[in-house]
């Protein structure tokens, strides 16, 4: 019996192993996409991607699905990237900030202070400047990832037990950042002491003193439960970051040039939803956090600036012709 006939014998179960192993499905297999996030459940990056599998089912009657796999059950976004690249996974929503280090050129999104405000980073990657940054992304033969769109993670600030109001405020405080040197380099011109640690450790970090406190966006401080334990959320505002999710190239060249193409139309949909939820959760975790008896504190934006031009400076003469572009983005 020829392989394929076996496959079809097998029924859906074989069929759905298969998907993700090259030269192993068909245009008309059933295909159940795993897709993972360190998010949970309810979160505007894991709905925007669940309802982009319900489009799916509709559109191609069952044929492809998306199984999400929520709050870091496939570990954090490090081993998320490594597992799209041999296509264990197909769907990845990740951060730019875990991206860096596989695409250098994303790093000019990682620098402090690079966008106005949140309008000018969704102007920017909506923009050519956007697209041209997909594609390199999908192009670096390194990546092995297809990137199927941005997503919004609002703006990172400082929480830890105290005001962080300006950079003396951090003197001696180990504040945790995403692994990249950028994030460290940028914590320490802060004033404080940047200690990089995947955020699949950071609850506990938190906790136990490991850190003293970390930064992020409120929607991540209420879904992490990180409000528990750290209960001042000073406005730093030094880091406006977007995110993507991306799709294993392996199971990509395995899929016909309809679904891809499918796939891509859903995707782009699913960015313009994913803001929409965005928008409200941050309304929502605010509200919810100060109901929690976190605080919210003005810190002097303009000292965090400075203090972290050093940092502009390092990085942007590498990235200087992409800085001159975001910067002219009106
Ligand atoms: C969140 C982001 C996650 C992860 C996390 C972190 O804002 O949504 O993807 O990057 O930050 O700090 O590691």
């Amino acid at each position: 019996m020829k392989r394929r006939d076996f496959v079809k014998l097998c029924g859906s179960s074989l069929a759905v192993a298969a998907a993700g192993v090259p030269g192993m499905s068909s245009a008309q297999d059933k295909m159940v996409w795993k897709a993972s996030d360190v998010h949970p459940l309810g979160y505007p990056t894991v709905e925007a991607v669940q309802r982009m599998g319900k489009k799916l089912e509709g559109a191609t009657n069952g044929r492809i699905s998306i199984q999400m796999f929520p709050s870091m059950q496939l570990g954090g976004e490090k081993e998320m990237i490594e597992q799209a690249q041999v296509g264990a996974l197909q769907i990845a929503r990740i951060s730019v900030g875990a991206m860096g280090p596989v695409v250098d050129d994303l790093n000019v999104f990682n620098l402090p202070f690079i966008f106005r405000d949140e309008a000018h980073m969704r102007k920017v990657i909506d923009g050519p400047i956007g697209q041209d940054l997909l594609d390199r992304i999908s192009n670096a033969p390194t990546s092995r990832l297809i990137v199927l769109g941005w997503m919004d993670a609002g703006t990172r600030n400082v929480y830890s037990d105290k005001p962080v109001t300006k950079p003396a405020d951090l003197k001696g405080m180990k504040i945790r950042t995403m692994g990249n040197p950028i994030f460290v380099e940028t914590m320490n011109a802060m004033g404080g002491n940047g200690v990089a640690m995947g955020f699949n450790e950071l609850y506990q970090a938190l906790q136990t003193g490991v850190v003293d406190g970390a930064e992020n966006n409120e929607p991540t401080v209420l879904a992490q439960n990180h409000y528990q334990v750290k209960k001042v959320y000073s406005l730093t505002g030094h880091l406006i970051i977007p995110e993507i999710f991306v799709f294993s190239r392996r199971t990509w060249d395995t899929l016909s040039k309809d679904d891809q193409a499918m796939l891509k139309k859903f995707s782009r949909e699913a960015q313009m939803e994913q803001r929409q939820l965005w928008d409200a959760m941050v309304r929502d975790a605010e509200t919810k956090l100060k109901g929690h008896g976190v605080q919210f504190v003005k810190a002097d934006k303009e000292a965090f600036y400075k203090a972290t031009q050093s940092i502009r400076d390092k990085y942007g003469s590498k990235y200087a012709t992409l800085l001159k572009r975001i910067q002219e983005t009106a």
